[in-house]
């Protein structure tokens, strides 16, 4: 029996009521979860697109599997847009995930147990910049910069003077909650007197980069690592960016050292979003996602709360609730009722478990493609007030939620799952 041309709703109606009530959950609450955004239907319908049936490994003009030559074509389409939008010699559009990716920059650049400079994890960097729970920490000898006790900014002298003494071979810079811009040119000018590779993981930051709202790293890093499904707006997946000297280290790395088959459809999904983000008003997008990072962070501030570093420059910040009496998780699930979805998250020098934390992490670029502006981000501002200082009555989260739902209404985002 074939059945092939089935709606999933005729096909699997259990997994169609899902992705019903999933859509209806995204429609009628606020996404603040900093890392995730809203890809368009036509990245979408490229990810559920006949690409996904084909095996390539190898990369175009030279793969082990015949009938490749319109994927071969889409692949370098995906390859010269990455190259071109964030002006790189090399990329490398394969990568599964921004894990994934980073395996494979260690794997091409380090031998294993050499020494990486990295930020630690419970100060805003990322698993995979040497968590002893994850690969990277075990493989390689991990040594982190820490931000400054008080301001809780990355401060150069600090990253410098770290360096001078342990000698890595590789310095990482780039973290999945830092609020602040990085100076890359002051990485690669440290870099340089020790003698260390640079990367430069721009995963939370990417497409505030290609659209001009954050400094590039791509004249100063050596390799450059990206998801490409946080403010880049794309598919789930990731790409490498580096110069052609280490294009044939890192080609290897990919495939076949750490992938076998890429995930096509995701490659091609890839391509639409990086046309996607050259258009002007993919620019205009960005600097909205972080006008509307500095409203939110401002209003805030008045409203009594602390974030970490006094602020933000990017698409995210860090609120301690601690100073108001709260723990992250219990911040976090308290806004979870009203229909604010954002995460628990340390702060440096956190002395709360990962689990429990002291502070939650918050971003605009999800409401931002859904068309909201500064003024919707003081009324975010206000319900989460409300709900931090209600948050033992049910009836008050209800009426804070219903409001949320109410206003959201004005926001559609997509008409149907698929
Ligand atoms: N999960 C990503 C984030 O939320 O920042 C990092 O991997």
């Amino acid at each position: 029996m074939h059945h092939f041309t089935r709606s999933i709703a005729e096909q699997d109606p259990t997994i169609h009521a899902l992705l019903e009530k999933e859509l209806h959950r995204l429609g009628t609450t606020l996404q603040l979860i900093p890392s995730e955004n809203f890809a368009s239907k036509a990245v979408l319908a490229a990810t559920g697109s006949i690409a996904s049936n084909k095996y390539a490994e190898g990369y175009p003009g030279r793969r082990y599997y015949e009938g490749n030559e319109y994927i071969d074509q889409m692949e370098q389409l995906a390859i010269d847009r990455a190259k071109l939008l964030f002006g790189a010699e090399y990329a490398n559009v394969q990568p599964l995930s921004g894990g994934p990716a980073n395996m494979c920059v260690y794997e091409a650049f380090l031998q294993e147990g050499e020494t990486v400079l990295s930020m630690d994890l419970a100060q805003g960097g990322h698993l995979t910049h040497g968590a002893m729970v994850n690969f990277s920490g075990k493989k390689y000898r991990f040594v982190h910069y820490p931000v400054d006790p008080v301001t809780h900014r990355i401060d150069m002298h600090t990253v410098r003077e770290v360096a001078l003494r342990e000698k890595p071979r590789m310095i990482v810079c780039g973290a999945s909650a830092y609020p602040r811009l990085i100076d890359f040119s002051a990485f690669r000018a440290i870099a340089d007197e020790v003698g260390a590779y640079l990367f430069a993981d721009v995963s939370h930051i990417s497409g505030l980069i290609v659209a001009g709202v954050h400094p590039n790293p791509l004249p100063f890093a050596d390799v450059v690592t990206t998801t490409t499904h946080k403010t880049l707006r794309g598919p789930r997946g990731a790409l490498i960016l580096s110069r052609q000297e280490f294009a044939k280290a890192l080609d290897s790395a990919v495939f076949p050292r750490i992938q076998a088959g890429p995930h096509q459809n995701m490659i091609v999904a890839k391509a639409v979003a990086f046309h996607e983000a050259m258009q002007p008003e993919f620019r205009q997008y960005a600097e909205q996602v972080v006008a509307n990072a500095k409203v939110l962070a401002e209003a805030l501030t008045e409203k009594g709360y602390t974030l970490t570093t006094g602020g933000t420059d990017n698409h995210l910040m860090v609120v301690n609730v601690a100073a108001k009496g709260m723990t992250g998780s219990e911040a976090a699930s308290t806004l979870a009722k009203t229909g604010m979805v954002t995460n628990k998250n340390m702060i440096p020098y956190d002395t709360a478990s990962p689990f429990v934390t002291s502070g939650v992490r918050l971003g605009t670029p999800a409401m931002t493609s859904r068309g909201m502006q500064e003024a919707d981000m003081q009324h975010i501002a206000t319900w989460m007030d409300r709900a931090l200082s209600a948050r033992d009555r049910a009836d008050a989260l209800l009426a804070i939620r219903q409001e949320i739902e109410e206003h959201l209404a004005s926001f559609p985002i997509y008409d149907s799952y698929a």
